[in-house]
């Protein structure tokens, strides 16, 4: 078995095992009872064995018992399911996971997403980590922290997989799901993340790494990530200034007629192959000549 490196993923795992000690308990019973018939009913002789019909104990016995082992199964996968999406621990790491064609962008926030839309505010970034096909991103998460995931995609269905969670979420459009994980103290190293759903023609690409990181390393890091974002937030903050105080060597970006400056140099100085006001005049007679030919 892989060892999960969440509390919620050693939860799968038992109620995994727990389904499985289940299903062979009914397993050896089954095939022991084929086997025992097998072996002591074997055909003896020409004669029919007695022929019986309704053997009303049995018959509730198998109709009751796979009822009972449903109702069991059931129990425990809704009390599991419920602890697995719940989202009531305060997280001490909020995650927006953009699944797009086809990498992965995480933005670390501020708050979550419900928590913000309870704020009535919009969720602040504090630092985002973009991956593409070529470069696949790193996740990073700290050891012993409670991580909450929002999952968002901006063009077709995704699926966020960590298996070392065991566990794994779709991430549709319009449509946020999300859930939460502690990560278990110890369990600082590099794990595999992947896309689980077969969204278009680079879905094998849509890789990512996840690096579990000790307090210390994993500080450090946002620290870095912290200055790196803060320091771009100010560069084009510069390029934004600077753009409106020299309009000169701002980006022309093309615009409606007669607002760039290519325009303005053309009403100034008519070019060579438009007609000067004063040609106009002659083209009427010019026509006519034409005409009396
Ligand atoms: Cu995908």
């Amino acid at each position: 078995m892989p060892e999960p490196i969440t509390e919620q993923g050693q939860r799968v795992l038992t109620l995994w095992q727990g389904s499985w000690v289940a299903a062979f308990a009914v397993g050896i019973l089954v095939w022991g009872l084929i086997v025992w018939s097998v072996i002591f009913h074997r055909k003896r002789s020409e004669q029919l064995p007695p022929q019986v019909r309704y053997n009303m104990p049995i018959e509730a016995l198998y109709t009751v018992l796979p009822i009972v082992i449903i109702a069991v199964l059931f129990y425990f996968t809704a009390r599991d399911q419920t602890a697995l999406l719940s989202t009531e621990e305060a997280p001490d790491t909020n995650i927006e996971v953009v699944g797009f064609q086809w990498s992965w962008q995480f933005n670390y926030l501020e708050q979550s997403k419900a928590e913000a839309e309870e704020q009535g505010s919009e969720p602040q970034t504090r630092f985002s980590v973009a991956g593409t096909p070529e470069h696949r991103p790193t996740l990073v998460l700290r050891e012993g922290d409670v991580v909450h995931f929002d999952l968002t995609s901006p063009d077709v269905i995704h699926s966020f997989w960590i298996p070392a969670f065991a566990f794994k979420m779709d991430v549709i459009p319009h449509q946020d799901n999300e859930f939460q994980v502690k990560v278990k103290e110890g369990t600082a190293g590099t794990y595999a993340g992947r896309c689980a759903e077969l969204c278009g023609v680079d879905h094998s690409r849509m890789l990512f790494t996840l690096k579990v990181m000790e307090p210390g390393d994993y500080d450090a890091w946002v620290a870095e990530q912290e200055a790196k974002a803060k320091q771009q937030q100010l560069e084009t903050a510069e390029q934004l200034e600077s753009g409106v105080e020299n309009p000169g060597t701002g980006i022309d970006l093309p615009g409606p007629e007669g607002e760039g400056p290519e325009d303005e140099v053309t009403d100034e100085e008519p070019a060579a192959d438009e007609p000067a006001p004063a040609d106009e005049a002659n083209v009427p007679a010019a026509a006519s000549e034409e005409a009396g030919r």
